[in-house]
């Protein structure tokens, strides 16, 4: 049999990293080193303890400490343990909550190939990524590409299209053949589309105090393509699941606040523009904002879920009423479906109704005196030019996300990151060098409720350190001046980070 592959190298030029990054081993304790305790501890518990010499934060006061640490306001959850991503906000009325239960069950329940006994939940595939959300979004956390510790990880995918758009809708235009997105499994009598493999080229450098580091490179070969060639031009994206707390909260954030936030021709001389993503809404027949997905290119939570359902596990509904089968995938189209549409409306809601009511977790240490450098440190180096705090949330419900002033580090606007970061893959205003900010809330929490810290949107950075290192394009001076820093300002940086 002859065997095809057809390789994308993610990164085009290679950007020079000179004398950067943080040695790999600086946050290897990542996520579980903050010495906070597990679910319900208390914050920050005194002032500001060991600072270990130097400046000396101004004294936060126990109301303001609290404040400072409720990054999703009333929707906060104090937990640092393993489930603190997976808390609902608090508060919510005995329905509310019997509805969040029962969107977390269909979260984490494996869907099955029909027609099967247990209807309800049969209406996998033909073809799919996995059985379940939670294959890929693993206690509410974000997904890992598939690493030597742990070849199996799920939670990488990739999505395909060919130059031009839909005329109707603007969206990518898809590969004839495979669509819009890569599944390499399907139920029993349907071809998987093919076999992803991930390579890795290290590439070394130093930081300005000598320090070395290694970043990952990742090549992504698509092999074995089971219903014919790809389109000659065809392009990829690689991408890991996000963690999804705090979704609800970026779904309230005003449109106007997050249009004030962009600067296209960066007028105000900060090197960073920002734009926004305008994106088809499958839900309300019209272009609307983006805000999810690592290109914000999703409208809404509810159109997100339900297009994961499609895409990822194989589940027609009311917004993607027909199987994510092409022409040419015949075994596809013919296979029995467990239901038209398979996931009813009422599922689809308590999906995302789970979702949007996922509570964030708490900041620990906020008054360390290392965390609040670090915090400078942050805004100085002008992070916060992109990851935003303080941003009002409009009225919406439930109440617990409605008016709250949220600090979730991102502006929800696209940037340009880069020959580094590239995926070379418009998606709908996107370009191939831009990519949603990611929000940063919780990362620090990654390790403990993962079990990983591999970030950025394929999941290539190895630790926090790295993720800031890939930084290039409107984001080049700040990783430069991360490059610059000396180890005890870096170290307050990454507390700060952990702290979040
Ligand atoms: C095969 C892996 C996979 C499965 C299964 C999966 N997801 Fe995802 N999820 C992703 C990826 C990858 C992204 C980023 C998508 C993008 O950038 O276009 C994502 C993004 C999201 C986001 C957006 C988060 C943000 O901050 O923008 C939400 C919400 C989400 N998924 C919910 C779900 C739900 C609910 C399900 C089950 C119905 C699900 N996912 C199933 C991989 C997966
Ligand atoms: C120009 C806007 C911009 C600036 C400035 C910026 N970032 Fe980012 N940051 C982004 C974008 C966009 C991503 C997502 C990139 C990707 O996934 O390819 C990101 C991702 C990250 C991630 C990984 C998050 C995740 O979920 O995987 C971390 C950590 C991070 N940034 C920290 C920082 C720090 C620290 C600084 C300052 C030294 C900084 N960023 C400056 C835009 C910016
Ligand atoms: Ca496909
Ligand atoms: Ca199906």
């Amino acid at each position: 049999m002859q065997r095809r592959h057809l390789i994308f190298t993610a990164v085009t030029t290679m950007l020079v990293l000179v004398s950067a990054g943080i040695g790999i081993g600086c946050t290897s304790g990542s996520g579980n080193g903050s010495g906070s305790k597990g679910s319900g501890s208390n914050l920050g518990g005194g002032a500001g303890g060991g600072a270990g010499g130097g400046v000396s934060a101004a004294v936060l006061s126990p109301a303001d400490a609290a404040k400072l640490a409720r990054t999703g306001g009333d929707a906060s959850v104090r937990n640092s343990g393993v489930n603190a991503f997976g808390q609902p906000v608090s508060g919510l009325t005995k329905d509310e909550l019997r509805a969040f239960v029962v969107g977390n069950n269909f979260f984490n329940d494996n869907w099955v190939t029909a027609p099967a006994s247990t209807t309800g939940r049969d209406g996998l595939g033909p073809l799919f990524n996995a059985q379940a959300c939670s294959s890929c979004h693993f206690k509410d956390g974000r997904g890992s590409p598939p690493t030597e510790d742990n070849p199996t990880a799920k939670g990488l995918l990739i999505r395909l299209s060919i130059p031009g758009e839909d005329l109707a809708t603007g969206a990518p235009a898809p590969d004839p053949t495979y669509g819009g997105q890569f599944q390499d499994k399907a139920i029993t009598g349907v071809p998987p589309e093919g076999r992803l493999d991930i390579s890795y080229e290290e590439i070394a450098g130093k930081l300005s105090d000598g320090t070395e580091y290694s970043l990952a490179k990742p090549t992504y070969t698509l092999s074995d393509p089971a219903y014919g060639p790809f389109h000659p031009e065809v392009m990829t994206s690689p991408r890991v699941g996000n963690a999804i707390f705090g979704t609800g909260l970026l779904e309230a954030i005003p449109e106007s606040a997050v249009r004030g936030f962009a600067d296209p021709n960066d007028s105000d001389g900060d090197g960073i523009s920002g734009r926004v993503n305008e994106v088809w809404s499958p839900e309300h027949k019209k272009t609307m904002l983006g805000r999810f997905g690592w290109k914000a290119n999703v409208a809404s939570v509810k159109e997100q879920v339900a297009g994961a359902f499609h895409g990822d596990i194989g589940m027609t509904s009311s917004l993607h009423p027909d199987q994510d089968c092409m022409p040419v995938q015949t075994e596809c189209l013919a296979a029995p479906n467990g239901g038209e549409p398979e996931l009813d409306d009422k599922k689809l809601d308590r999906v995302d109704f789970y979702t949007r009511t996922l509570a964030v977790p708490a900041r620990r240490d906020v008054t360390k005196a290392a965390v609040r450098r670090g915090e400078s440190t942050f805004k100085a180096l002008n992070c916060s030019g992109c990851h935003k705090t303080n941003i009002k949330t409009g009225a919406t419900s439930p109440r617990q996300l409605s008016k709250q002033t949220i600090s979730p580090y991102t502006d929800l606007l696209l940037h340009d990151m880069g020959a580094g970061l590239a995926d070379g893959r418009p998606d709908f205003l996107a370009g191939g060098t831009e990519w949603r900010t990611a929000p940063l809330w919780g990362i620090g929490l990654t390790k403990t409720v993962n079990g990983h810290t591999r970030f950025l949107h394929d999941g290539r950075a190895r630790n926090v350190t790295e993720a800031i290192l890939w930084h290039g394009g409107e984001a080049e001076s700040a990783k430069k001046a991360f490059v610059g820093l000396n180890s005890r300002d870096r170290n307050d940086l990454l507390a700060f980070l952990n702290s979040l």
